[in-house]
């Protein structure tokens, strides 16, 4: 099988299988969806199973002495969007997480909800495209703690995370810089919304206050700056249509490492 036939076969089958992955590396977690669907997909073939396994392994880890002590900061460091710097002024006591689209509960978290979820900390290293790679620490909450607060309604299908900056400057929204996962990478373990890089609060140049982490992948779908998490069941009708700011100026949707 090629690559791309093998990608959009696995596509298919994780669609078949909904929350079966998620479901299957953190049966605690289960929620009433997620129980439903695995019920549903418990005809699925062995071999299917095994194919979708490797996503959720987890992504190397390191200990503190490999941290970089100069980690790269990338794309947008300092975001000027008038509405991102009157909450960064305020030291983003007015930030709220917005989650909504196609969820049971529309969600506004501030830093301290956040701060209450069920949290992560993973030393990781950041591949970007452009050939450099850096170490650090995160912490924040799992998106996994995220989604079934809000619980995500049956069609669900991806998480878009829309952030505050505009990559390139137009006075259209088609600049703003937007990324999005599948359930799978959803549901990772390691997936987690930053709030910490190397035990202190996110700076800002790294995304402050929260970045997605999605450690399975390159650099550019750990989105910075993130304001909304938007449950939906397709990608194509939200802006360019692939799922991304660099995706849709021709980089991959699955940019697995
Ligand atoms: N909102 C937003 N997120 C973003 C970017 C960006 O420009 N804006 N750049 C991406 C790219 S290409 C990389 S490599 C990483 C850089 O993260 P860092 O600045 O913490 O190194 O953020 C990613 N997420
Ligand atoms: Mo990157």
């Amino acid at each position: 099988m090629s690559r791309i036939d093998r990608r959009s076969w696995l596509k298919g089958a994780a669609a078949a299988a909904g929350g079966l992955v998620a479901a299957a590396c953190d049966r605690l977690t289960l929620n009433p969806t997620v129980q439903q669907t695995l019920a549903r997909a418990e005809g699925l073939t062995r071999r299917t199973q095994r194919a979708l396994f490797p996503r959720m392994a987890l992504a190397p880890e390191f200990s503190p002495e490999d941290i970089s002590p100069d980690f790269r900061a990338n794309g947008t460091i300092n975001p000027q969007d008038p509405a991102y710097v009157a909450l960064r002024e305020a030291g983003f006591s007015d930030y709220r997480l917005v989650v909504d689209g196609l969820v049971e509960r529309p969600l506004a978290l501030s830093l301290a909800d956040l701060r209450a979820l069920p949290a992560r900390s993973q030393i990781t290293r950041h591949d970007c495209v452009e050939g450099w790679s850096s170490i650090g620490k995160w912490t924040g909450a799992r998106l996994s703690a995220v989604l079934e607060a809000a619980g995500l309604k049956e069609g669900a299908r991806f998480v878009v995370f829309h952030c505050a900056d505009k990559l390139e400057p137009r006075v259209d929204e088609r600049g703003r810089y937007y990324e999005s996962l599948d359930l799978e990478d959803a549901f990772h373990e390691q997936t987690i919304l930053a709030y910490e890089m190397n035990d202190a609060p996110l700076p800002v140049a790294h995304g402050a206050p929260v970045r997605l982490r999605v450690e399975r992948q390159l650099g550019y779908k750990h989105a910075k700056y993130v304001m909304r998490i938007e449950a939906v069941e397709s990608l194509t009708p939200i802006r360019g249509g692939k799922g991304g700011f660099w995706e849709d100026r021709g980089y991959e949707w699955y940019a697995g490492i």
